[in-house]
């Protein structure tokens, strides 16, 4: 037994059953590469911060995401004083799960202007959409809103879980990160079912063809079924698995139980998953490029473990019952427990800037409860590593990449017993990921535990 316990809080368990190709690994490795960070603050004053993402125009402008419907641009520093988009009227966040969550910019948008917003709407329930809007002809600091097209609208049962992330891939579809409709536990079975948009990475086309629907499904997405009839015989059990006549063809990759925050690494287009966990465990998951279809295994797994977690009288995790039970899915890179680790997982991003060596493509994450940071990475025997870099006092909420590939944090007091209206919690600030001994003079750090 006190064998077992060891193998199973070793660094970096080599889990070889069901279909993972990979470790997981857990606090307590040491990353290949030795990395020490800081986060710098860049600006404060924010209304519930939620998102940083930068205009691929060279103008280095920052767009902060506040909870409350606002995007403000940072500008050489400085916060403007006119937002770039105000939707407050539009947006609902009358929970703190609910609100604006995130805006990105066309790949073209040098040519085109075209942004895209993913908010909860307040005149359909909390039902989240995404908006394409363009940018201001009179000036690129404003956006302009009688120019708003809703790309798609996504049914959202419950006030809770409802995803966020969208990101442009570099093969230049949107993917959007999408809930498991909410509640706890996955009560609508979402995460395992292909009918439903719930649970889910979904991938479309931003450029619509036809005015029936506001985007394009791409033609290899995993679940776009050719419109012919179903042959129950002459087909082998394989390509038999593989039809899902009802699945929806939007869907990308599935049993997700809240990504609130994914990105890319524009260095090799493989994707980070920060999957919100239920009650133990938050994971990262790991999909190399241009792998579609995968299966992240919520609600029959959270994390390695399945869930529901069998327990002890005290309710810690039960190893023994646990190191039998099935695995089901695509298992994570990382994962960590909300014994002592956190709550709440937010993914930042990989770092591929040239400023910094020695992150160099580390992909790093936060946790919103516990303000601890991490950095994982494969170390040279292909082992994925999970180092503990800081233990800050900051709620994390969400991130963003500068186009330098410079790694921005947000924080907030966004609480689940606070105001129902972000403007009455404190203020949150915008922080920069920085080696520690390049912390600029003078700088203000993250306040430390
Ligand atoms: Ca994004």
């Amino acid at each position: 037994m006190k064998k077992l316990i060891q193998l199973m809080l070793a660094a970096a368990t080599t889990i070889t059953v069901g279909a993972a190709t990979h470790n997981t690994a857990t606090s307590g490795g040491k990353l290949p590469k030795p990395v020490t960070v800081a986060l710098v603050k860049v600006a404060d004053g924010f209304v519930d911060p939620v998102r940083v993402t930068a205009s691929p125009d060279g103008t280095g402008r920052l767009f902060v995401c506040e909870r409350s419907g606002v995007v403000r641009i940072i500008k050489d520093g400085k916060v403007q004083e006119k937002p770039f988009l105000d939707i407050h009227e539009t947006v609902v966040s009358s929970f703190v799960e609910q609100g604006l969550y995130d805006l990105e910019f066309h790949p073209k948008f040098k040519e085109n202007g075209k942004f895209y917003v993913h908010y909860s709407d307040m005149w359909f329930n909390g039902a989240g959409f995404i908006v394409e809007y363009k940018v201001s002809a009179r000036s690129p600091d404003r956006a302009d809103p009688e120019s708003a097209r809703v790309v798609i609208q996504l049914p959202r049962p419950f006030a809770n879980h409802n995803g966020g992330e969208i990101a442009f891939g570099p093969d230049g579809y949107l993917y959007i990160g999408s809930g498991d409709g909410g509640w706890e536990g996955d009560v609508l079975g979402a995460g395992q079912d292909l009918t439903t948009w719930l649970g889910k990475i979904l991938r479309i086309d931003v450029n619509a063809s036809s005015p029936d629907r506001g985007y394009n499904i791409p033609k290899d997405n995993p679940f776009v079924t050719p419109g012919q009839q179903m042959k129950l015989f002459g087909v082998s059990e394989i390509a038999f698995s593989k039809l899902h006549p009802n699945a929806k063809p939007e869907i990308w990759s599935y049993g997700l139980r809240n990504p609130w925050s994914f990105s890319f690494d524009r260095k090799t287009g493989d994707m980070y998953i920060a999957d919100i966990g239920q009650n133990h465990y938050e994971e990262i998951n790991f999909e190399p490029a241009r792998t579609a279809g995968v299966n992240y295994g919520w609600k029959f797994m959270c994390g390695t473990h399945p869930f529901p977690l069998p327990t002890d009288e005290q309710g810690r995790p039960d190893h023994a019952a646990v190191k039998d039970a099935p695995r089901v899915g695509e298992l994570p890179i990382a994962e960590y427990s909300h014994v002592d680790q956190g709550n709440c997982v937010m993914g930042f991003g990989v770092y591929r800037g040239s400023k910094y060596p020695q992150m160099e493509g580390t992909y790093f994450f936060g946790d919103w409860g516990s303000g601890k940071v991490w950095g994982t990475a494969r170390d040279a025997k292909g082992n994925w590593q999970m180092e503990e870099l800081l233990n800050t006092k900051l709620m994390f909420t969400g991130a963003g990449e500068a186009e330098d590939g410079t790694i921005y944090v947000t924080n907030a007091h966004a609480n689940y017993g606070g105001p129902v209206d972000p403007a009455k919690n404190e203020r949150g600030a915008v922080w920069m990921l920085v080696p520690r001994d390049k912390v600029p003079k003078g700088a203000e750090t993250a306040p430390l535990e």
